[in-house]
């Protein structure tokens, strides 16, 4: 007999894909991690790396909670938090704090904007007239406590210090967005075996959080490739969260600038991180695939 009669819409951002649920009327999400688990398989089930809840927070307060296809709940989610701005202009909620794109035609500003509380604090969300979303993430957390990691003492940075991860010493800068992750520049991110060594970055003992992993290769100062070996989810086509820690490594290892687009398996997404507010500002598309019932 059929419980469950739940509306979603799946969305993907760069081919990093979520099915989104609003969540607004109920305070939990209305799947539990097993449910994310079972409907997010792409055999058995939507297929996705996540399942994204709108909620309510309060009277015009959303929030975002998100569970990773392995049922697990991270603080965070870059690309997600872009599909989850379009979910919502699709739900035609209004723009919450006035745009700061002027109108072409001198009129209304264009694209609204959200503000949006995740468990990494407050984000803003503004969709832009060329259909992108532009995020702005908030300040990197660059202290191994904040990581978490016990690679150096808790109130000292990592940045470049050597890990050995299979055998292979790794020079590693690690950067929190809220969530954790772990960067390492190589000659030729093609040449990596992401799967063999993202399960041995994501278990090792200095991570207690687990963490993400990217590789990095820097093309220019202002074009890097990234793959990325995502905590929960394995080898994604984007992880947000992800670009922007990059971008932070770059800069703080003197290889990128602070404005650069960072080339994923899925596409692009323009990161920079702003020297005057210290914020991270994440740019990227996000596109609605097709909506549907989960009945079961
Ligand atoms: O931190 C984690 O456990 C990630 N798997 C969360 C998802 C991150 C994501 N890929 C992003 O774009 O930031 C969705």
């Amino acid at each position: 007999m059929a419980t469950l009669s739940i509306d979603f819409s799946k969305y993907h951002g760069l081919g990093n894909d979520f099915i989104l649920i609003d969540n607004r009327d109920i305070e939990k999400p209305c799947l539990s991690p097993q449910d994310a688990i079972k409907f997010c398989d792409r055999h058995f089930g939507i297929g996705a790396d996540g399942v994204i809840f709108l909620m309510s927070a309060g009277l015009d307060i959303y929030k975002m909670r998100i569970f990773n296809s392995d049922g697990s709940e991270p603080e965070m989610c870059g690309n997600g938090i872009r599909c989850l701005a379009k979910f919502m202009q699709d739900l035609q909620i209004p723009s919450q704090i006035p745009s700061q794109i002027p109108s072409q035609g001198g009129g209304t500003p264009e694209g609204n904007r959200y503000l949006v509380e995740t468990n990494a604090g407050l984000m803003t969300l503004q969709l832009n007239p060329d259909g992108q979303v532009t995020v702005d993430m908030g300040e990197p957390r660059l202290l191994a406590r904040e990581i978490p990691t016990t690679l150096v003492d808790p109130d000292r940075k990592v940045i470049n210090v050597p890990l050995e991860v299979d055998g292979r010493v790794w020079d590693v800068t690690t950067v929190s967005m809220g969530n954790p992750h772990c960067i390492t520049f190589v000659a030729d991110v093609d040449a990596i075996p992401l799967a063999e060594l993202g399960i041995k970055f994501e278990h090792h003992p200095v991570f207690p959080q687990r963490i993400n992993t990217e590789f990095i290769e820097v093309v220019s100062s202002s074009y890097i490739k990234m793959r990325v070996w995502e905590r929960g989810a394995g080898a994604t086509l984007a992880c947000g969260t992800g670009a922007c820690a990059a971008v932070v490594a770059g800069v703080l290892t003197g290889k990128c600038d602070r404005l650069c687009t960072v080339n994923l398996p899925g596409g692009d997404l323009q990161i920079y991180w702003d020297l005057a507010t210290n914020h991270v500002l994440m740019t990227g598309t996000a596109d609605k695939v097709f909506s549907g019932i989960i009945s079961a």
